[in-house]
């Protein structure tokens, strides 16, 4: 098991300086990801939240574990045998790495690390764990006595071995890790100004009502839905998005040619068809970016595209229908995240953002390519898993406060929360109830526009008891949220969210 976290760690310092994603138990995981089917993942994503990748990684490890102990007992008997198993474990590795949407020949190089380094670990411990030679003569003329000292040696030969080992693995694997973020330089990056920018946003409800999302979320606290285990590195002096497929002329632009385009700042929420009612993955933030229809306009779009077919830089594919894309709404090209250049995790250097529709058809991050095409000719990721092609967000509310399910002083407070109804007149009123009462009309929170969320809230005096708490919201058009359940799959989750709280 050591000699296996002595080469997982080296490969994953290998993987550093080429690709992080080719270090091995990560190119297994994300194999795993992508082969899991879609409502089995669903259910982690249900059970485990975002602690759903931390859990993959750490069972891929686990089993990973398991069979280096097989290895380590075959290795007892003859060396040739555990080495072999480490072997076959690296080679299936590997081919989760060639598997990969992009692979080059140098990604082989973490698995052949962790072949080299951990057989040689192997070799190493299985000499220190065998007792001490001992003269020729002896060996020959008593073979079944083994004097007293050999085992003792051995195994203090084993802990040392063992600890240099595990520490060598925290090094190298810690290294790897820190190589891999100093390589993408985000702050060099200085954004332009926005030729077209945003009113300021007004002052939102959380000082007033404790416990409420704040009316932007900051860029360290916004949720992260993808389908990586790591991070990209990107260089973005090699950084290019091509625009081709169904256009006049197929195009190229450098970061830096995306950031002479006149720019525009929206605020805009941003949302996951795989947010559950009530659930955690949704943000709201001020995007900077190049409308798509600037980048579109330029390539000239054919007449027969239907689909907006973008790619990142890992191969992973993204679709977006072209009419809602291009109907008027604010589809950026974001280059922006509340005043800093997009963190690694939201898509730096560039992303999608298109209000309206659910991230997985919409926000495609570390963009590389935008191709005109149908939905006829080219499946996406999420269409080939039988997701929805056309996902509008649909109208939705959230209590932030009370917790569901908590224990709160009696007495005046609030229950609070957002909504949010993009593309269809924003939230104009959100109502609460009470133990199944009559439906309340909620206090808003500042405009931030028909593309961001609202905050709500209602002064409530809470007595004694149990109660239960809904809200919903009704649109701009004057449609309420329905009250009819549906789970994420296919096109995003529905229904009035209830909780239960307790008043002692
Ligand atoms: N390259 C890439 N872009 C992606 C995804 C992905 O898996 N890969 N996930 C999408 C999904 S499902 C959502 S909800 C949003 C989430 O964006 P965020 O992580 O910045 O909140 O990104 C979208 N863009
Ligand atoms: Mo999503």
């Amino acid at each position: 098991m050591l000699a296996t976290l002595f080469g997982v760690a080296l490969a994953h310092l290998v993987a550093g300086l080429t690709d992080p994603a080719a270090s091995p138990v990560l190119a297994v995981g994300s194999q795993v990801i992508d082969l899991t089917p879609t409502p089995m993942k669903e259910w982690a994503i249900q059970q485990f939240g975002t602690w759903d990748k931390p859990i993959l990684i750490g069972s891929v490890f686990a089993g990973v574990l398991v069979l280096s102990a097989v290895a380590g007992l075959l290795t007892l008997r003859r060396f040739e045998h555990g080495a072999g198993l480490l072997i076959a474990l690296v080679g299936l590795a590997a081919a989760a790495t060639i598997n990969r949407p992009v692979f080059e020949p140098v990604d082989l190089l973490p698995a052949l690390a962790a072949a080299v380094g951990g057989v040689a670990a192997l070799f190493w411990l299985h000499r220190a764990a065998r007792p001490a030679p001992q003269a020729p003569e002896d060996a020959a003329a008593a073979p079944q006595h083994v004097p007293d000292e050999a085992p003792r040696a051995s195994r203090r030969g084993v802990l040392v071995a063992a600890g240099v080992l595990a520490a060598a693995a925290a090094v190298l694997g810690g290294a790897g890790r820190w190589i891999a973020q100093q390589r993408t330089r985000i702050s060099d990056v200085d954004l332009p100004a926005a030729a077209n920018p945003a009113p300021p946003l007004p002052a939102g409800l959380e000082e007033k009502v404790p416990g409420i999302s704040p009316f932007r979320t900051p860029n360290g606290d916004f949720y992260r839905v993808d389908t990586r285990l790591t991070l990209p590195v990107i260089d973005v002096d090699d950084w290019t998005l091509t625009i081709d497929g169904d256009v006049e002329e197929e195009l190229t632009f450098t970061f830096e040619e995306i950031l002479a385009m006149p720019m525009v700042e929206r605020d805009i929420t941003l949302t996951c068809v795989s947010n559950d009612v009530g659930g955690e993955y949704v943000g709201a933030a001020r995007w900077l970016g190049v409308p798509l229809k600037d980048l579109l306009d330029r390539a000239g779009v054919g007449a027969d595209a239907d689909q907006l077919f973008s790619t990142d830089v890992e191969g992973m594919t993204i679709s977006t229908p072209l009419d809602l894309a291009t109907d008027g709404r604010d589809a950026l090209l974001a280059v922006g995240m509340n005043g800093e250049p997009l963190p690694l995790e939201h898509g730096f250097p560039a992303r999608l953002v298109i209000p309206g529709l659910y991230g997985f058809i919409s926000a495609t991050k570390w963009i590389s390519r935008i191709t005109l095409t149908t939905y006829a000719e080219q499946d996406s990721y999420w269409t080939k898993k039988k997701w929805a092609t056309d996902a509008p967000i649909k109208i939705s509310s959230r209590i932030d406060t009370p917790k569901s399910l908590t224990t709160i002083d009696p007495g005046d407070t609030f229950i609070g929360g957002v909504a949010w109804a993009q593309q269809t007149g924003g939230v104009a009123r959100v109502e609460v109830r009470v133990d199944g009462g009559p439906w309340t009309e909620a206090k808003l929170g500042p405009d931030g526009g028909n593309d961001y969320w609202r905050q709500w809230y209602l002064p409530w005096q809470a007595e004694s008891g149990q109660h239960s708490l809904a809200v919903r919201a009704i649109n701009g058009d004057g449609e309420t949220q329905t009250p009819v359940r549906m789970t994420p799959f296919p096109e995003g989750s529905s229904g009035v969210q209830e909780i239960v709280v307790t008043v002692a």
